[in-house]
């Protein structure tokens, strides 16, 4: 197959020129290309398919269990652009061994994934066992690790400190989800008070509650000598300070993600009829933030773009949380409007270049989570990943147009300059016109390797 006349975006440039695709993977780059089956991207723009390296695909929350499975939960990343997914596990049973999670997602994903994947390993607790399987894993291509500083499993400063040394023994990747505990644990005290409705999710889990947590486990870091280190989901510009501030003091593995919610959402959507839909943590923030965490991705702090996806349906949530924000499930769908929103709001709107899009929303992901150079980039070589994606066709989301396997989606009604063409996986076409049109569970497991951490920076060799 042949993508021809596109406005291809490789990994350091954007060029109109042809894609030859044979046995599923990049076989040359350049003019005149041709072949029998052809696609033909003349005015569209080729794209590496997007990674979404947090997805929550059937995550037990204890209250509630994640909708989408990874069988729908994949067909909507294909919809929305996204070849590969490398999920957040759910923890296990008290005590479980370090594989446990990681068997039981093997059989959540295989014969259900459309798209390719992965996991990240979850640390729930600390011993010996744990600490030496976090080695043998690496062998079956686990080389990330989620630890918790808030919720049941959280680890002590103690314990996050001996998985930071293992980690940068091994060379891989610990992924943080930060909050203080003791400040979460304190919502009870505004339920006491009357003070139950949704924007008191944002209240009694403020920037500080987050920012405390990332500050503190870039001190940990620091005297753990400079781990590969991840932090999930930032919510806030302040947070990006504090993250800044470990760099100047001499942190060179220092990563951070935030998620399109935190880019186009803000904290007055608690005070809507429908607030309670927009409950997840950590919670939308004072409107500010968007553009200042888009000026975070102009300048080239933020390394990758994801989702946190982990729909539940407003009618449950309503249910479970309409008198007491504290029992509503925590989490938002949003793994099939990433990429579509960040081509949209960023590079149609003129913020940043097609090379930074590609690098956040695919590129940077393969890297730090060791898929690279198979994954996240248009490359000779490289697994044939693309997502088509045509600037001139304007999109409204809407929770009908998505295949997301739940009632809403937090941006309803957001008009987009752009829409997907057609999705390519490992030389397969996969969805077009908006449908999914590839064959049933064809996902593979990436066996992933250590993460690659010179990540490439805007101004290095943008066009
Ligand atoms: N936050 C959510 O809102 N949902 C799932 C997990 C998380 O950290
Ligand atoms: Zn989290
Ligand atoms: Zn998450």
């Amino acid at each position: 197959m042949v993508i021809k006349n596109g406005i291809v975006v490789t990994e350091y440039s954007t060029q109109i020129t042809d894609v030859l695709i044979k046995n599923g993977v990049i076989k040359k780059i350049g003019k005149n290309l041709t072949n029998d089956e052809v696609i033909d991207a003349t005015g569209m723009y080729v794209l590496p398919g997007g990674i979404d390296v947090h997805t929550h695909m059937n995550l037990d929350v204890g209250i509630a269990v994640a909708q989408d499975d990874f069988y729908t939960g994949t067909i909507a990343a294909a919809c929305g652009g996204t070849t590969t997914i490398v999920d957040h596990i759910g923890f296990g049973p008290k005590g479980c061994d370090l594989g446990h999670q990681i068997n039981h997602y093997h059989n959540l994903a295989e014969n259900k994934a459309v798209i390719d994947y992965s996991f990240h390993g979850v640390i729930q607790h600390v011993d010996e066992d744990v600490l030496g399987k976090m080695e043998s894993l690496m062998e079956q291509g686990i080389t990330s690790y989620k630890i918790y500083m808030t919720y049941d499993y959280k680890l002590s400063n103690e314990d996050i400190y001996a998985v930071l040394k293992r980690a940068k023994e091994l060379g891989i990747m610990i992924a943080v989800h930060p909050e203080n505990d003791d400040v979460v644990s304190k919502r009870q005290d505004f339920i006491k008070r009357g003070q139950t409705a949704p924007i008191y999710h944002e209240r009694s889990r403020p920037i500080e509650c987050e920012n405390e947590a990332i500050n503190r486990i870039i001190g940990i870091t620091q005297k753990a000598f400079d781990v590969p280190l991840y932090i999930v989901h930032l919510s806030n510009h302040l947070g990006m300070e504090y993250i800044n501030m470990g760099k100047q003091n001499g942190l060179k593995n220092l990563f951070v993600e935030t998620c399109p919610q935190y880019l186009v959402l803000d904290d007055e959507y608690y005070k809507r009829q429908d607030g309670i839909k927009y409950i997840l943590s950590p919670p939308l923030r004072a409107k500010e933030n968007n553009d200042m965490l888009w000026q975070d991705i102009i300048n080239g702090n933020i390394d990758t773009i994801a989702t946190d996806h982990c729909p539940f349906d407003f009618e449950l949530k309503e249910k479970m949380g309409r008198a007491d924000f504290t029992k509503c499930p925590n989490g938002l769908p949003g793994v099939e409007a990433r990429i579509p929103l960040m081509f949209s709001k960023g590079v149609l709107e003129k913020k940043i270049s097609t090379n930074i899009f590609a690098n956040i929303c695919a590129t940077n992901p393969a890297k730090l989570f060791g898929m690279y150079p198979k994954k996240g980039v248009i490359k000779e070589g490289s697994d044939a990943d693309i997502v088509i994606i045509n600037p001139n066709m304007s999109n409204t989301i809407t929770h009908e147009s998505l295949h997301e396997n739940v009632d809403f989606t937090p941006y309803e009604g957001m008009e987009l300059k752009c829409w997907i063409d057609c999705v390519v996986s490992r030389g397969d076409v996969i969805v077009k016109d908006n449908q999914y049109i590839g064959e049933k569970s064809r996902g593979q497991f990436v066996k992933r390797e250590k993460p690659i951490l010179d990540l490439y920076k805007m101004g290095d060799k943008n066009e």
